[in-house]
């Protein structure tokens, strides 16, 4: 995970280190450019380089044999100097030119090539905030997902992350597909940087910005997503889904938590892309639909039931406004106690299970998804009292007696 920051992205491009100005190139990066555009800097890049070296080589060359020529010998009275030479001095004015107006060319192409993205591509809204970044997708869905790494440099990359440090949030892109981020500011002035495809934009709060790239598909090394018990993930086919990530850092010192702010757009085959922000997606859904997504999206079906069987954590049937037996006594499992399990899990233990629940934040769970959860948990409850008066009567509408 993590791979382009801790061990190289070895991704081979048709147009990648290739040619003579490519000599050296792992003296400068770790890594080659991770999509056309990237390649493109690190081999203008290298030729300015290589260029300036052979100047520096000429240059001290022709000194020093100039040095040794024209020194000053006994019994040699000094030369005047010539004042002018024409041809001379075109000579050395043009060609120097020729290389400066190739130099400025190839990086105005390159910078524009970076801007100006092609008409088929996906538009995104890249925002930035203090001290985060969202990517809003072209359905109107965003990323729910997240990732911790820690401070120290053992973990820095890791699955886990340490304890204490920031969730970074990861946005979904696909590979081989040119996609186009309108990039806004809320708050003060960003920059966007991603290292790996060489750029670095200011995102400003009052007129937007604009960057494209088209990812390169993951190699055949590339790591396999995994699910957060550690399970590979695969599409419904049955394929295992490579993956490649690309960290965002913010390049404008925007504020003390500045150095934090990080982001990982992270490269996946188009199908899983699709998947991924249909999953995403709550505009025009109920609320009990957007309760069941975030069950199935946020990894809660991972320890909770639906049809009552005791799993891992207990199940949510017929758990809204049940009479829980916890730690701190017997409670009504009511939308505060629901929102305090999700939020604070380790306030109430229920009796009989270990405090292993994870944290859930606000960023991940907003509002908007914890009134789904809610209303999806009434909708599975029999003690909820949202039914109509007849069926609730007929129920058992009572809430349940204390454990005995
Ligand atoms: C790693 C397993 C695990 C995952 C994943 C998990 N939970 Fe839990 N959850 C637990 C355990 C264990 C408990 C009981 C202990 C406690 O109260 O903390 C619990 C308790 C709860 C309770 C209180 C239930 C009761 O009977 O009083 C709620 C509500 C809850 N979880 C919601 C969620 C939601 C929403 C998600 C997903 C966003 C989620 N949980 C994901 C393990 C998990
Ligand atoms: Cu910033």
């Amino acid at each position: 995970m993590l791979n382009s920051l801790t061990s190289g992205w070895t991704g081979t491009l048709a147009d990648g280190a290739q040619g003579w100005w490519s000599y050296g190139w792992n003296w400068f990066f770790r890594n080659y450019g991770a999509n056309p555009n990237a390649v493109r800097t690190d081999r203008l890049y290298m030729e300015i380089f290589w260029i300036s070296v052979g100047w520096f080589v000429f240059l001290m060359a022709i000194m020093f044999y100039f040095v040794i020529k024209y020194r000053r010998r006994p019994g040699l009275p000094a030369p005047y100097s010539p004042s002018h030479n024409t041809p001379l001095e075109l000579v050395w004015t043009i060609i120097p030119c020729i290389f400066l107006v190739y130099i400025f060319l190839q990086g105005f192409h390159a910078y524009i090539d970076k801007l100006i993205a092609p008409g088929d591509s996906l538009k995104m809204t890249l925002t930035a905030m203090k001290w985060n970044w969202t990517v809003t997708y072209p359905n109107g869905a965003s990323s729910p997902e997240n990732t911790l790494i820690g401070s120290d440099s053992v973990n820095f990359g890791g699955q886990n992350g340490s304890p204490g440090s920031r969730p970074v949030p990861i946005f979904y892109m696909p590979a081989k597909v040119p996609v186009h981020f309108n990039m806004i500011s809320k708050d003060v002035m960003h920059s966007f940087w991603v290292p790996d495809f060489r750029v670095k934009f200011d995102v400003f709060p009052n007129r937007y910005t604009t960057y494209w790239f088209e990812a390169a598909e993951p190699d055949a090394n590339a790591p396999y997503l995994k699910d957060s018990n550690g399970k590979e993930i695969t599409t419904a086919q049955g394929k295992k889904i490579q993956y490649v990530d690309h960290f965002i850092f913010c390049a404008e010192y925007c504020g003390d938590q500045h150095s934090e702010m990080l982001g990982i757009i992270r490269i996946v085959p188009m199908d899983y892309y699709l998947a991924k922000i249909e999953e995403w997606n709550i505009e025009g859904k109920t609320p009990e639909e957007i309760g069941k997504l975030v069950y199935q999206s946020q990894g809660c079906a991972a320890c909770h039931t639906l049809d009552g069987s005791k799993g891992a954590a207990p199940t949510w049937k017929d758990l809204y406004m049940s009479q829980q037996p916890t730690n701190a006594g017997t409670v009504t499992a009511d939308d505060n106690y629901i929102r305090e399990s999700i939020y604070t899990p380790a306030a109430k233990i229920v009796d009989g299970y270990p405090s292993n629940m994870p944290v859930f934040t606000t960023a991940q769970i907003d509002e908007r998804r914890m009134q789904g959860l809610i209303a999806y948990m009434k909708s599975i409850s029999k003690y909820s009292q949202h039914g109509d008066a007849k069926t609730e009567m007929k129920s058992d509408a009572k809430p349940a007696p204390e454990k005995k």
